[in-house]
């Protein structure tokens, strides 16, 4: 495929953006600033951003509970993702949902539910009113090689191909479900785009440490999902660069085997290619990375200054 320089900057700055957030969440909960546990995004950055620059407006998401950098990319502000996460008042939800729940209707993320694969349907759902009313766009939503193996993937998978709905299923297979290595939990190699067939939808299995292998499988599933003809898997294989949450010491798997993962890494690979193009040079790059750190350090220091949600406030919107 051809590009233009300035599709590879975007990408690349996607790219870069959530590699940060994603650094920068593990760095913040290691200060004991984040209540509850984050399950770091490092190694998947390239899956999501990838698939979503595929993406048009008007278009639905669906997030998994691992890059939750991708809600910023979608246009959540760092200060309401930061809030949320720190369980302050300018959070989204006020900050009751915390680093699992940032997420925001208006840009059309339908959010995610803590019980995996319960809320693949909503982009189902999503789509299913998109058809409806004849609007020419579609739904996206990710979830994990466990997931894969839970029965609403399934049940959603069979009812958008039914009805030709207009979703793109996307595997992040990051090749561990906890502790769960991915050949134990399922009888295929590839638990996404293995299944695709059974539903008679493509599917693609893309190097999830490449973001243009991403888009451009991408790009041909959303091809073929914006021409009406029903919905796709997309499965990325890439590999969990920390524990399934922090603090996880990873007993189960073997450290030389991470380290060699960590070695394909998506944002040095773009770094090396936007170099090599000589589209930018490494003053510029360093600089990126300055200016996006100092924005996240200002979004950081807005949520540590708003005022935190009290217990007093918790079953506040509760209707039940
Ligand atoms: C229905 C359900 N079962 C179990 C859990 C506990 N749980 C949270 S994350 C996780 C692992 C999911 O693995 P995967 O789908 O590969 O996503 P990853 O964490 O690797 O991104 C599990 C089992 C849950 N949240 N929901
Ligand atoms: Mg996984």
């Amino acid at each position: 495929m051809e590009y233009s320089n300035e599709f590879l900057m975007k990408l690349y700055e996607e790219l870069l953006r959530c590699r940060l957030f994603e650094k920068k969440l593990v760095d913040t909960y290691a200060l004991g600033k984040i209540p509850g546990h984050i399950h770091s995004g490092l190694g998947g950055e390239a899956c999501y951003v990838g698939t979503l620059a595929t993406r048009q407006q008007g278009d639905y998401f669906k997030n998994s509970h691992r890059c939750i950098a991708v809600a910023n990319l979608l246009g959540v502000s760092l200060e309401t993702a930061f809030s949320e996460i720190m369980a302050k008042r300018t959070g989204n939800a006020g900050g009751r949902g915390g680093v699992n729940h940032v997420s925001q209707l208006k840009y059309n993320m339908l959010g995610f539910s803590a019980t995996l694969a319960c809320d693949i349907g909503l982009a189902g759902g999503a789509a299913m009113r998109l058809q409806y009313d004849g609007i020419d766009n579609m739904a996206y939503t990710f979830y994990g090689d466990g997931t894969a193996n839970r029965g609403p993937v399934h049940e959603a998978m069979n009812l958008a191909a039914v009805w030709k709905l207009p979703v793109l299923f996307v595997c992040d297979n990051n090749q561990f479900g906890i502790s769960t290595h991915v050949s134990q939990g399922s009888s295929v190699p590839n638990p996404g785009a293995d299944r695709a067939g059974a539903y008679g939808m493509p599917s693609e299995v893309a190097d999830g440490t490449d973001v243009l292998a991403v888009y451009e499988a991408a790009k041909r599933l959303t091809d073929h999902i914006r021409a009406g003809k029903g919905p796709a898997v997309l499965e990325c294989k890439n590999y969990r660069w920390r524990g399934h949450f922090e603090g996880d010491q990873t007993p189960y798997r073997d450290k030389a085997v991470t380290e060699e993962w960590m070695k394909k890494d998506s944002v040095a690979k773009m770094e090396k290619l936007l170099l090599d193009k000589k589209i930018i040079d490494q003053a510029a790059i360093d600089n990126m990375y300055q200016q996006i750190d100092d924005e996240m350090e200002r979004a950081i220091a807005f949520a540590e200054a708003s005022p935190a949600i009290t217990p007093e406030e918790i079953y506040d919107n509760l209707y039940v």
